[in-house]
């Protein structure tokens, strides 16, 4: 299997964070990036390969210009540096003034942890690339990739940054692949991906499908309901599965079945891209659902079993000693199934 990898991922480095009042280094670290290259460099079913960059129409058809130009300024930022909103807007009525600067970049961020470096830009750039290169793979014929995407993604809406995520890595590659068909974005990291059911909440080419947390005890607390199903176009091709902490994992195992055998009532996806997060790994500092690898094996399993051309986006995943592991079990249960039925 293909991995999508640039090390300019890893300049990226983010000092500390404030969960409810309480300062912590921050979660987001390039070693955890380490962990899983060394994992999957020892591994000779995997090939790493460079990404080319995303063209910037494929980014901009996800993302708000001048949201990016925000994120971009980043590289003009000095080396102690940092953007890091902590006003936000407050009357909805009131107009907005454009550009945003450093000063007002709280109109294009919904979080505190998640601060602007002078090397964001390159890194998310970086990331971005991984995921665009392993669609363009995917849409060429390729079976399956891996973009080991970092800055992780699912959190960041169309012109919104937050929950350690800048660009939406596996909705420019999801938007991308639905110029071809129907594409069914499944999200199991252990937070609701905010910012990907916001950007194809009304598109009726992408369906989204989302097993988390419950909203009402964690983060990100606005989003990830039942009854948020989408608008428009879109209507019905939202599909959250809410659980709450410490959900068995053969409770998690029957849900995520019978939501994607509910989806795929609705859809006939052409292609299916994974925003893979592993902070749902037993004793994670941020998920509760208690995922061991034979549980990744598993859940890799079961999402081969769709038999489709498969975009595996990196997202979260924060017990770092172990996601080396967890990933490449993960993976291995992915590819076992997906070669035997449904090509090398
Ligand atoms: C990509 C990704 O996984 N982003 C996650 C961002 C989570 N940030 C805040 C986590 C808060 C965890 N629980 C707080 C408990 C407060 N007592
Ligand atoms: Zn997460």
């Amino acid at each position: 299997m293909k991995v999508f990898y640039d090390p300019v991922q890893k300049t990226h480095v983010l000092t500390h964070e404030i969960i409810a009042g309480k300062k912590f280094r921050h979660h987001e670290r390039p070693s955890r990036i380490d962990q899983i290259v060394r994992k999957l460099r020892s591994q000779p079913r995997f090939t790493f390969e460079s990404p080319s960059p995303a063209p910037l129409e494929a980014i901009r058809a996800v993302h708000e210009e001048g949201y990016l130009a925000l994120l971009r300024s980043s590289q003009d930022i000095g080396k102690e540096g940092v953007i890091w909103p902590y006003t936000f807007p407050n009357d909805p009525r009131l107009p907005l003034r454009a550009p945003a600067t450093a000063l007002t970049a709280g109109q294009y961020c919904f979080d505190v942890g998640t601060p602007i470096m002078r090397d964001t830009w390159q890194a998310a750039l970086a990331a971005v690339s991984d995921a665009f290169s392993a669609a363009q793979h995917v849409r060429r014929g390729g079976l399956r990739a891996y973009a080991l995407a970092r800055p992780p993604g699912h959190h960041a809406a169309n012109a919104m940054f937050g929950g350690y995520c800048y660009i939406n890595n596996a909705a420019v590659a999801a938007r991308y692949l639905s110029q071809y068909g129907e594409v069914l974005v499944v999200d199991f990291d252990f937070h609701h991906g905010n910012g990907t059911q916001s950007i194809f909440y009304d598109d009726p080419r992408v369906g989204f499908l989302s097993v988390h947390g419950h909203p009402e005890e964690e983060y990100p607390y606005f989003s990830g309901w039942e009854n948020e199903t989408g608008i428009d176009d879109g209507a019905g091709l939202n599909l959250n599965v809410p659980l709450r902490r410490d959900t068995s994992i053969e409770a998690y195992f029957s849900a995520l079945s019978g939501a994607l055998d509910a989806m795929l009532g609705r859809i006939q996806p052409k292609h299916l891209v994974l925003s893979a997060g592993f902070d749902i790994a037993d004793r994670d500092p941020l998920g509760h659902f208690g995922f061991l690898p034979e549980h990744f094996a598993r859940l890799g399993d079961l999402l081969a079993s769709l038999k489709l051309p498969t975009v595996i986006v990196q997202e979260g995943g924060y017990l770092i000693a172990e996601l080396g592991t967890n990933v490449e079990a993960f993976l291995l249960g992915f590819l076992e199934r997906h070669e035997r039925e449904f090509g090398k």
